[in-house]
């Protein structure tokens, strides 16, 4: 059989950073997010008894990917299949550019995988085998908002949608800088649990702002949810910076957009600014303010881009 799965990526309004489980990619804290709909990766797998190991493609270029057949071991282990797999990836994510593309790329992995493999998974399942490849991609499973509750366990670490919003949310992401980042956010959020004395306080606060963000979103109060979403991301890379050695994933442009956010919002103009593993920043809006937000960031060109909620992760095609 072949199957092919699109998965789109996500960007967290509430922040995971930090696992108590590196195997079981277990949070320390929930997260809840936003599935958007131009970013999404389709990946195309196939077991197959011919093939004497596993076979990746990114882009149409073979990748040796340890992270691909460690997952494929998990498919293999649920589903009660030996074959090796070939897995064709299409990333329509600007790759390590802190949009996220792992969540993607293994919110599909997971569905065409499981799929493929003969498994038919409720969304929970799913989701929890996907927070496997990568924990973000968790929330990738499904479309527009979801929270991912960090849970005690590998059976209780799932995440699942939130209600649908009468808001019309967008989000715009301001290309900073579209190259590879750094560090890795697997390798970084490692040494903030590690070397942060502010990670404990990211922990607290954060737990407490994804139950407010849920509150705020089933309010529709958009200013709280901006207010959350933007606390989050600071609070994030306050606990980042203040590890050892320093680090922040900011650059100029990133500072210089946030300030310009900023402005916007003493104008009245609903807008609020979060930033991932990366330099890029992600403008939380509602779609009558997209003019407005465009115009002050013109310099910007064709770095902008605008985006609305995207569908869950779905089965383009099975045969
Ligand atoms: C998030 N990020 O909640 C946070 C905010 C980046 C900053 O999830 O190690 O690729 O594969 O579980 O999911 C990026 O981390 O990390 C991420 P792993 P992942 O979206």
């Amino acid at each position: 059989m072949t199957t092919t799965a699109r998965a789109h990526t996500n960007i967290a309004l509430i922040k995971y950073w930090g696992k108590r489980d590196a195997k079981l990619i277990l949070p320390y804290t929930s997260s809840v997010s936003l599935t958007l709909d131009d970013f999404y990766t389709d990946t195309t797998v196939s077991f197959n008894p011919e093939l004497g190991s596993d076979q990746f493609t990114l882009n149409g270029t073979a990748q040796a990917a340890p992270k691909v057949t460690a997952f494929l071991d998990l498919v293999r282990a649920q589903s009660g299949r030996r074959e090796f797999a070939q897995v064709a990836s299409v990333n329509h994510v600007p790759t390590a550019a802190g949009l996220a593309s792992s969540a993607s790329a293994f919110a599909a992995l997971a569905l065409a995988a499981s799929r493929d493999a003969g498994l038919r998974l409720a969304p929970a399942a799913l989701s929890r085998l996907a927070r496997r490849g990568s924990g973000s991609a968790a929330r990738s499973i499904y479309g527009g908002l979801a929270i991912w509750h960090r849970g005690e366990d590998d059976l209780t670490s799932f995440a699942e949608p939130l209600p649908k919003t009468t808001l019309p949310l967008r989000m715009i992401v301001v290309m900073v800088d579209a190259g590879q980042k750094p560090v890795s956010s697997r390798q970084l959020m490692a040494n903030t649990v590690a070397t942060s004395p502010y990670y404990p306080a990211f922990v607290k606060s954060n737990e407490q702002a994804a139950a407010a963000m849920v509150a705020a979103l089933a309010a529709a109060d958009f200013t709280r949810i901006g207010e959350l979403t933007e606390q989050s991301s600071a609070r994030m890379h306050a606990a980042i910076l203040a590890g050892s050695p320093a680090f922040t994933y900011f650059q100029p442009d990133t500072m210089a957009v946030w300030h310009t956010v900023q402005a916007l919002r003493q104008q009245g103009v609903p807008a609020y600014a979060t930033m991932d593993a990366g330099p890029n920043v992600k403008i939380l809006t509602l779609a009558p303010a997209v003019p407005t937000i465009q115009k002050a960031l013109s310099a910007f060109g064709g770095r902008l881009l605008v985006a609305a909620p995207g569908p869950a992760a779905q089965v383009l095609e099975a045969k």
